[in-house]
């Protein structure tokens, strides 16, 4: 079954600029901003330009320019925002997909966590 892309999500608002967003880095296909409800320090939202739900779909539809434009972007983030475990304490990546990932906004995103200990992975259900 193919993903069927809904363009009226929140971020693909964003994307359109019809809502604000507070931009930390615009690369041709990527987009970074922070999150609106941080849960942590440093906690910010990189997302494709393009129509993608989640990763699966973003690795599988893609062009490679995309995928190597976000990857990059991710780790400029990173680098942006000072937690790279080479220059400080380090970052957790998280990206959910669909229900049991628990994703509310159906548009790729990977949030970028730091400036505090994280804890464990997963809650315990
Ligand atoms: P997820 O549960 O992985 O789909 O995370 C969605 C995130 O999006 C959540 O951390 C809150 C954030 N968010 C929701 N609405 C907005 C918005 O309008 N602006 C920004 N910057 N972030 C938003």
């Amino acid at each position: 079954m193919a993903y069927l892309y809904d363009d009226q999500n929140i971020f693909a608002k964003i994307l359109r600029k019809e809502i604000p967003n507070t931009t930390v880095l615009e690369t041709e296909h990527t987009l970074a901003f922070r999150d609106l409800y941080p849960q942590a320090p440093v906690h910010v939202l990189v997302i494709p330009k393009g129509p993608y739900v989640c990763y699966d779909h973003f690795a599988e539809a893609a062009s490679e320019a995309e995928i190597v434009d976000f990857t990059r972007a991710i780790a400029k983030v990173c680098a942006q925002e000072g937690v790279k475990p080479e220059d400080a304490d380090g970052y957790r990546m998280i990206s959910n997909a669909g229900r049991n990932g628990v994703q509310e906004v159906p548009h790729l995103h990977v949030h970028i966590l730091g400036g505090r200990p994280m804890g464990r992975m997963v809650a315990q259900a």
